[in-house]
């Protein structure tokens, strides 16, 4: 089993639903939700302007890869109506893997850990809240990669 965290985050329709929803699909698909952050709101960083967000983290034990689990919350992107216009604008829902255990990949497909997730506080906050030992180991491994 790995352990992985997952961030989450709606700026688009009924924003609760969709983070529930997307928590429900993920266990459906080989991803036990061990903890769970509470949902908060946030301002958007970055992109066009546009509606505040609702965002979480998850703790989840899964026995995909991380390849699989990338294509796992992509799915669940495509099942919740994600539609792809302009780079960080509005979703009904995104998924993104933050950390796989201990590995650090860095391939165009997908980057772990999650390159952005250590500047934003919308990921930061609820991760310190579910686990407030791990930011300083994984702030080391980040180290190592660059
Ligand atoms: N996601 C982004 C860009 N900006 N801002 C907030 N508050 N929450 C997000 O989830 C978010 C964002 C790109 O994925
Ligand atoms: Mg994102
Ligand atoms: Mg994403």
């Amino acid at each position: 089993m790995s352990i992985a965290y997952i961030g989450l985050g709606s700026n688009l329709g009924d924003r609760a639903c969709y983070i529930r929803n997307a928590v429900a699909l993920l266990e459906q698909g080989g991803a036990s939700v061990l903890k769970m952050s509470a949902v908060t709101e946030t301002d958007p960083v970055g992109g066009p302007p546009q509606h505040k967000f609702l965002n979480a983290v998850v703790k989840v034990a899964t026995r995909l890869s991380p390849v699989e689990l990338l294509d796992h919350c992509q799915a669940i992107e495509q099942k919740l109506g994600r539609v792809r216009t302009v780079a960080n604008g509005p979703r009904t829902i995104d998924l993104d893997i933050l950390l796989y255990d201990h590995l650090a990949m860095d391939t165009p497909q997908l980057k772990i850990p999650h390159p952005r997730m250590f500047e934003r506080a919308f990921v930061l906050e609820p991760l310190k809240e579910i686990e407030p030992d791990l930011l300083e180991e994984s702030l080391n491994a980040r180290r190592k990669i660059r």
